[in-house]
């Protein structure tokens, strides 16, 4: 942001305040605005003061000053006699220009904040080694980063003592604790309650699709694992479902409109949730792919409708287990993997304990914390951007 212009001129209006630049730019900001951001109006932990409820449509100011010196704006309000500095970085921040698209200040999600991959992900799998994430700084905003960008990130060398799934998690957030427990154990076991307890391969799925809201983060650790198979499979969701808009626009529509029904169910819980398969927010962008086929529940709809979303669901579905979309790796004791449950779907091929038993223990985090302790570590990458 520039911010060493003279600014020229202020007109002053009932509703706007036109700004004039010495490189001839100009900007317009309501008043109503620029009263309600005073920067004086806080306390001093950056938190608003000003109620803005309280303010009138009508306030204006009654006198300006410029002080180029000091790049700042100083406005007198009509109303109370308060006196507000604006720095001119601020203003030109905040002030619409004739060149500012208005859907671009809508979005809220630049383009570059994400990156959309395939299987040629393969040659160059995003993580970290667990020593250096561990004592944090750089090493740990980068590894967050990284699941930022690509919803996912591997890490290595993590000490094998059961637990430390947990720890991984509170390196940057705050476990989210469900039915299955603070953390849980993934084993094939005698009278298992969900077929992740077994030996059965898995197709790629977001985990926990009925539940409200949704664990936006899963950690998986390896303790041991020298069974045959198991290997593990990840899938971008959001690149899967980009491809199928372009390809088939219809079945896009039908995956982003129709209800759907996710359950778990044994004795001691009941989770239900209706979605979408595929999510979007108001603005059309996909926030959450939702996909489980352990847990979906029968469709609601007629014959013909039936046949059709079931033509939409069936290529979602096989595109998402198609190999060109899938990195594939072999988690061994002391791997671990971190996945945005809202994006990347995880798989697992069948294993047998054959050779020695496969021991995972998992977790749920979320992933507020997450982009909280990146962006107090990395506030430059953060580059404005809110949700994901
Ligand atoms: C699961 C799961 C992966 C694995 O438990 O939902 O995906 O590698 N497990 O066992
Ligand atoms: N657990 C049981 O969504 C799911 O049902 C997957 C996996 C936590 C290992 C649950
Ligand atoms: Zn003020
Ligand atoms: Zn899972």
């Amino acid at each position: 942001m520039q911010t060493n212009t003279a600014l020229q001129f202020v007109q002053t209006g009932p509703q706007y305040c036109q700004l004039l630049w010495a490189n001839s730019k100009t900007n317009q900001l309501a008043n109503i605005f620029l009263r309600d951001n005073c920067p004086c109006c806080l306390h001093a932990n950056g938190q608003k003061l000003l109620e803005t409820a309280d303010l009138s449509l009508s306030v204006a100011p009654a006198e300006y000053a410029i002080d180029n010196e000091r790049q700042i704006l100083r406005l007198v309000w009509a109303t109370d006699g308060h006196t507000s500095e604006y720095p001119f970085a601020w203003l030109l921040q905040h002030g619409a220009t004739a060149e500012t698209p208005r859907e671009g200040r809508l979005l809220g999600r630049p383009e570059n904040a994400i990156t959309l991959w395939d299987a040629e992900l393969n040659n160059l799998l995003p993580g970290g080694k667990y020593p250096k994430v561990a004592a944090g700084g750089s090493a740990l905003a980068q590894w967050l980063g990284n699941t930022v960008q690509y919803g996912f990130s591997l890490l290595d060398d993590v000490p094998v003592q059961p637990g430390t799934v947990v720890q991984v998690a509170e390196l940057f957030g705050y476990i989210r604790q469900t039915n299955y427990g603070r953390l849980f154990d993934v084993k094939s076991v005698v009278n298992p309650n969900n077929l992740a307890y077994t030996g059965l391969a898995i197709s790629p799925h977001t985990d926990n699709p009925y539940r409200q809201p949704v664990p936006t983060l899963q950690l998986l650790h390896c303790i041991s694992s020298s069974a045959q198979g198991g290997d593990s499979i990840l899938v971008d969701g959001f690149k899967v479902a980009a491809d199928l808009a372009e390809l088939h626009p219809h079945y896009y529509y039908l995956l982003h409109t129709t209800p759907v029904t996710f359950s778990f169910r044994d004795n001691n819980n009941w989770l239900l949730r209706t979605t979408t398969i595929i999510e979007l927010d108001t603005w059309g962008n996909v926030v959450a792919v939702n996909f489980n086929n352990r847990s979906i529940q029968p469709f609601r709809l007629d014959a013909h409708d039936m046949v059709v979303f079931y033509d939409a669901y069936l290529t979602f579905a096989r595109m998402l287990a198609h190999e060109k979309y899938q990195v594939r790796f072999s988690l061994r004791s002391g791997h671990l993997y971190m996945v945005n449950n809202r994006r990347v779907l995880h798989a697992r091929t069948a294993f047998t304990n054959a050779g020695g038993e496969r021991w995972l223990q998992g977790t749920y985090a979320d992933i507020d914390g997450l982009l909280s302790t990146w962006r107090v570590l990395d506030g430059d990458s953060f580059r404005g951007y809110t949700f994901i």
